[in-house]
């Protein structure tokens, strides 16, 4: 990998960190309403793989999608704008934090509800020939839901060119995944003949080369695949509720995909690529809130 592109992912990275500490702050500081899912901690699972898919392939996310989002589109004005309920905001204010919809991008926060969907527009992909692929992005948690085994089920009976990255952070919520799935996740998808592969890395490097591998390979012969994610879910589930011990969470913070980042940087570079972060979400944060309400009615 060129130093030119290891900094490319660093910098994703650490904008969609700083983007989600910053939205927690507004958050506490009562500048945001709705809610919020952080992506702290998880952040070399999105950028790792969607830095492989370009302007045709579609992408569906979840409650937890900012880093998802970000790491496609860097539109961090659209997104904070949209939770703040503004006209710029990316769905002009009307989807905030967990719906977003932008150039082939769509996050839904009820959990596994577009895995049907998904599979209907890879079908879609293929029959059109268009060269494709559609990212679906789901959590441990939402493996309990049915329509996921629908999805791997069609999409392997029709061959359809699927990539289905399950983030296993080993909780929803506040269930850890002990309490909540029998077997192992990687048997799950093998079982309807679906190649899955299993990864245990928070290392955006790693992520980055396998999942280029997994796509280009999709990109050939259009068929589905799973792509398990082993990692961690650094801050709270939503906001300040975080109902792990401490001990568990300074064990877990061993593993933040930002510590192994910034051990190969220089002292200098690691905080230039901060500032450039931070300069981009202060501009950013003003922009979206000297912006106009979308219901000014509703904001007096
Ligand atoms: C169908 C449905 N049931 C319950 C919820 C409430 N809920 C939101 S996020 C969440 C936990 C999801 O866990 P997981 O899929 O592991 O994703 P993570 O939050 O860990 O990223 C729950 C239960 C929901 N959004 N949709
Ligand atoms: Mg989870």
């Amino acid at each position: 990998m060129t130093e030119n592109l290891k900094k490319e992912l660093f910098r994703k990275m650490i904008l969609i960190r700083l983007f989600e500490e910053r939205v927690l702050e507004l958050f506490s500081l009562g500048m945001l309403s709705g809610t919020t899912h952080a992506y702290i901690g998880q952040e070399a699972n999105a950028v790792g793989v969607i830095s492989h898919l370009n302007e045709e392939d579609t992408i569906f996310s979840n409650h937890r999608c900012h880093g998802h989002y970000l790491a496609k589109t860097r539109d961090v004005v659209g997104l904070l704008a949209e939770m703040m309920g503004k006209d710029i905001g990316v769905c002009s204010g009307l989807g905030g934090s967990q719906h977003i919809c932008n150039q082939n991008f769509f996050s839904n926060g009820i959990q596994g509800s577009y895995m049907p969907i998904v599979a209907g527009m890879a079908l879609a992909e293929k029959l059109n020939n268009t060269g494709a692929i559609v990212t679906a992005f789901i959590g441990d948690g939402t493996l309990g839901e049915g329509t996921v085994y629908e999805t791997f089920n069609l999409a392997s009976l029709y061959q359809v060119p699927l990539l289905t990255v399950i983030e296993n952070n080993r909780i929803a919520q506040t269930t850890p995944i002990t309490l909540s799935l029998a077997g192992s996740i990687a048997d799950r998808p093998r079982a309807f003949g679906i190649s899955t592969t299993e990864m245990d890395t928070t290392d955006v490097e790693v992520i980055f080369q396998c999942s280029g591998e997994i796509i280009s390979q999709m990109r050939k012969d259009k068929k589905p695949h799973v792509l398990i994610l082993n990692s961690q879910r650094l801050g709270p589930h939503s906001k300040g509720d975080d109902s792990r011990p401490l001990a568990e969470i300074s064990e877990i913070r061993k593993l933040d995909p930002l510590l192994l980042m910034e051990d190969q940087l220089t002292v200098h570079d690691y905080a230039l690529l901060r500032a450039q972060a931070k300069e981009i979400i202060c501009q950013a944060e003003k922009e979206a809130s000297e912006s106009e309400m979308r219901f000014l009615e509703y904001a007096k």
